[in-house]
C-alpha cells in the first residue's frame, strides 16, 4: 500500500479501511484517470452514434427507411468515405462493394451489412492483418 505522510510517500504501510491516509494526490490522480476513461467512453459512444445516424440519414432517402438502395449507398460512398475507399465515385467499384456485402441478396444493405464495411475499412486504417 502506499501512503502520504508530511509530504513523503511511504510503501507498505496500511491505509485504513475509512480511507484515511489515502493521499491527496493518489486521489486526484484516480479521479483524472476515472474521467480520462469516461471521456474515451463518451468518443467511443459518440462514434457508434454517428455511424448510426449517418446510416438513417441516408437510408432515408428512397425506399426502406432501414437499408441503403444501391443509389443511397453509392452517395454516402462518395460524401463521407471518399477518403476510405478508393474509387468512390467509380460505378464498377460500388456495384463490386454492394454484392460483397448484400449477404441476403435482397438488393439493399442492412446496417449490419453496412457494418462490415465500416469493419474492413477500420481494421486497414488500423494497419491490422486482413
Ligand atoms: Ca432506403
Ligand atoms: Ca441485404
Amino acid at each position: 500500500m502506499l501512503r502520504w505522510k508530511d509530504g513523503e510517500l511511504f510503501l507498505g504501510e496500511a491505509v485504513s479501511s475509512s480511507g484515511h491516509g489515502v493521499t491527496a494526490g493518489l486521489m486526484l490522480a484516480e479521479e483524472k484517470n476515472i474521467k480520462e476513461r469516461q471521456i474515451v467512453k463518451v468518443v467511443m459512444e459518440s462514434a457508434i452514434g454517428v455511424l448510426v445516424t449517418q446510416f438513417k440519414a441516408y437510408a432515408g432517402s428512397d425506399g426502406s427507411s432501414d437499408t441503403l438502395s444501391r443509389d443511397e449507398f453509392c452517395k454516402l460512398l462518395k460524401s463521407e468515405l471518399s477518403n476510405f475507399v478508393k474509387d468512390a465515385a467509380d460505378p464498377a467499384v460500388v456495384d463490386q462493394l454492394m454484392s460483397s456485402l448484400d449477404k441476403n441478396n435482397d438488393g439493399e444493405l442492412n446496417f449490419l451489412e453496412f457494418w462490415h464495411l465500416i469493419g474492413h475499412l477500420a481494421s486497414k486504417h488500423g494497419g491490422f492483418s486482413q
